[in-house]
């Protein structure tokens, strides 16, 4: 067995090949390279065998084999140490290699260049040969060095004959590197070709990738949806769903699905940047509810009409524009009140042909109508990348039902089964909302929600005021607030919000523009809701359930929930201030269930 120890090098980017060549030469190493390698370094004086010296075989299909050979990878696998590979090399007449100096052709580079390749282009620059070198050298790296990378050849030159750990740490790394740029070059390759053969472009029957138009900005292109195990479990059946659209969908099929799975009843969920606007469950609505959720019109409504038009009803602001989650099978009059409402898309499990024909034809035939497999299973580890970085974790998988909130730490003890309900649907709901988030909400539906900050205490006075406004929106007086006759649900909304919320009625709007266009809406200009009527009201508002998506920091919280009805309370412990917390609740006379369970969402 030769003692001199052998290199193969073969490489297509070509920087700092020289250099190396000549060190490794002066140091006594044997070279030997594959065609154009061995051509350049031998042009440079520097004397250097060809791979086909061991393989006794030329390169042969116009390069698509070069180095494959048991003679190359023999000599790359081979343990040294075990007396059966040494005599299976001997009985070849193969020699171990020492060292591979390998990088790959430039798939990724060719197939983003501008004009297309064709795919014959494509396929040949798929490297066969030069990742084989890579993962066997990587494979055997106990022993073998393998430079896949032309900044480590500096390095590499002060490193390898020092021998030891410190090489031996050294090799570790640069096997780790050869693997990672192995996957990496696959993944690329996997991408094209799913993007050739899988995708919804490709009119084939297995779909693994969706273009989408762009991200999350117009100028953020390209874009796309894919998965890389079995099938796209979403399918567009009309229109085309953009980068946030997918967003909200994925949230909001998560959440009523498992709303449906928590408390048997059809489920629904009205989605915004990637938060609910509402969500619900399919308790039928007071004649008061369903007014103030504009489907008085309809007369009884199905499990999943219902809890759509709560859904939807929670907060009409916020759901102008919404993407839509239903639980079960969208039938017709489900699809009818959708069909009313300004919004984006709609996810669910399945559509009944009548609801699929009135859905086709919204926003002249662009509606997005998306159906998801409800079987799917998303892996346990999810990955994401933020800024170039990769962040896995175990993804939420925690279950949320009517026995968290079991441990009851206030005085006073009794939750009966509808807050228990209330409280699957809060806390659900913060389960799929970006946090900081606070959530009330009363008969099987979100009553407000306050997402995305930072602060809990502004968390739970935004929830409270929607909360608030959600109340208010059923007094008398705004149920018969009187409308122009054509007058536009969203205009409808609006003129409500602002009337509810005082906002009308503030002296700088009096008498200008925008106060004479909201007075235009009505037959006759309502007086405002005076502070007494105001109180009058707010004092019949009770029973509502709050909770929160990690520990309340200080009792503000509880004192602002209380001013909105709250009467139970579900959050973790784990403040300091959870003594005093539950002394405030106390003092109310609130219910608190402490959850243990911490449900940040990003
Ligand atoms: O077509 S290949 O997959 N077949 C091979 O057997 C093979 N061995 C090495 N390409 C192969 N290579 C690649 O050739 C290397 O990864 C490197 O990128 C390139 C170097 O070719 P040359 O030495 O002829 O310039």
């Amino acid at each position: 067995m030769a003692s001199q120890p052998t290199a193969i090098l073969s490489v297509y980017n070509k920087a700092g090949l020289l250099d190396l060549a000549k060190a490794l030469h002066a140091q006594g190493v044997k070279l030997l390279g594959s065609g154009g390698t061995a051509k350049m370094v031998r042009e440079a004086g520097i004397d250097i065998g060809d791979v086909s010296d061991i393989t006794k075989a030329p390169e042969m299909l116009g390069g698509r084999v070069k180095t494959l050979h048991p003679a190359v990878h023999g000599g790359i696998l081979a343990q040294t140490k075990k007396d059966s590979d040494k005599q299976d090399l001997a009985a070849q007449g193969y020699n171990p290699i020492d060292i591979v100096v390998c990088n790959l052709y430039p798939f990724e580079e060719t197939v983003g260049r501008d004009p297309a390749p064709t795919l014959a282009q494509a396929v040949e620059e798929v490297d066969i040969g030069g990742v084989t070198l890579l993962r066997a050298a990587a494979k055997n790296h106990e022993r073998v060095w393998v430079l896949s990378d032309p900044a480590d050849y500096k390095t590499f030159l002060d490193a390898w004959s020092k021998g030891g750990e410190a090489a031996q740490t050294h090799r570790n790394q640069l096997a780790l590197k050869a693997f990672t740029h192995t996957s990496n070059y696959d993944t690329a390759i996997s991408d094209y070709f799913r993007k050739q053969y899988a995708s919804t472009s490709a009119g084939t029957s297995l779909v693994q990738q969706m273009p989408l138009r762009y991200g999350a900005n117009p100028h953020q292109k390209p874009a796309q949806a894919f998965v890389t195990n079995d099938e796209m479990p979403v399918k567009a059946l009309c229109g085309s769903p953009g980068y946030i659209n997918f967003l909200d969908s994925l949230n909001a099929w998560a959440l009523v699905k498992e709303l449906q799975e928590s408390t048997g009843l059809a489920a629904a969920a009205s989605f915004k940047h990637v938060s609910p606007a509402g969500a619900a469950v399919a308790v039928p609505l007071t004649t008061e509810e369903a007014r103030a959720a504009f489907v008085d019109d309809l007369g009884s409504l199905t499990p999943l009409a219902t809890a759509y038009a709560r859904a939807r009803g929670a907060d009409r602001m916020s759901s102008f524009g919404d993407i839509i989650a239903l639980s079960t099978t969208c039938d017709e009059q489900t699809a009818r009140i959708i069909s009313r409402e300004v919004s984006d898309g709609v996810i669910a499990p399945g559509y009944e042909p009548a609801a699929l024909e009135v859905l086709s034809k919204k926003k002249g035939g662009k509606y997005c109508v998306l159906q998801i497999d409800p079987h799917y299973e998303p892996d346990l580890i999810e990955t994401r990348h933020v800024y170039g970085i990769q962040l896995q974790q175990r993804r939420n998988d925690a279950k949320i039902t009517k026995d968290l909130f079991k441990n009851v730490v206030s005085k006073e003890k009794s939750i009966p089964d509808s807050a228990l309900l209330d409280l699957v649907v809060a806390t659900l709901a913060l389960k799929y909302t970006q946090s900081n988030s606070v959530c009330y909400a009363l008969h099987g539906q979100i009553v407000g929600l306050g997402a995305g900050q930072q602060s809990r205490i502004h968390c739970t006075r935004l929830a409270g005021g929607k909360a608030d406004n959600w109340w208010l929106r059923q007094h008398p007086r705004v149920l018969g607030l009187p409308f122009k006759k054509g007058t536009k649900r969203p205009e409808k909304s609006n003129a409500i919000d602002v009337f509810v919320e005082g906002i009308i009625d503030a002296p700088a709007l009096v008498g200008g523009e925008e106060r004479a266009q909201w007075e235009a809406l009505f037959d006759n200009v309502p007086a405002p809701l005076s502070a007494e009527e105001r109180k009058e009201w707010a004092d019949k508002f009770e029973g509502v359930c709050c909770a929160s998506d990690a520990f309340f920091p200080f009792e503000d919280n509880v004192h602002r929930a209380a001013r909105s009805g709250v009467k139970y309370i579900a959050a973790p412990g784990g403040s300091v201030m959870d003594e005093q917390c539950v002394k405030a609740a106390d003092g109310h006379g609130i219910v608190v269930a402490r959850t243990e369970l911490r449900l940040f969402h990003h």
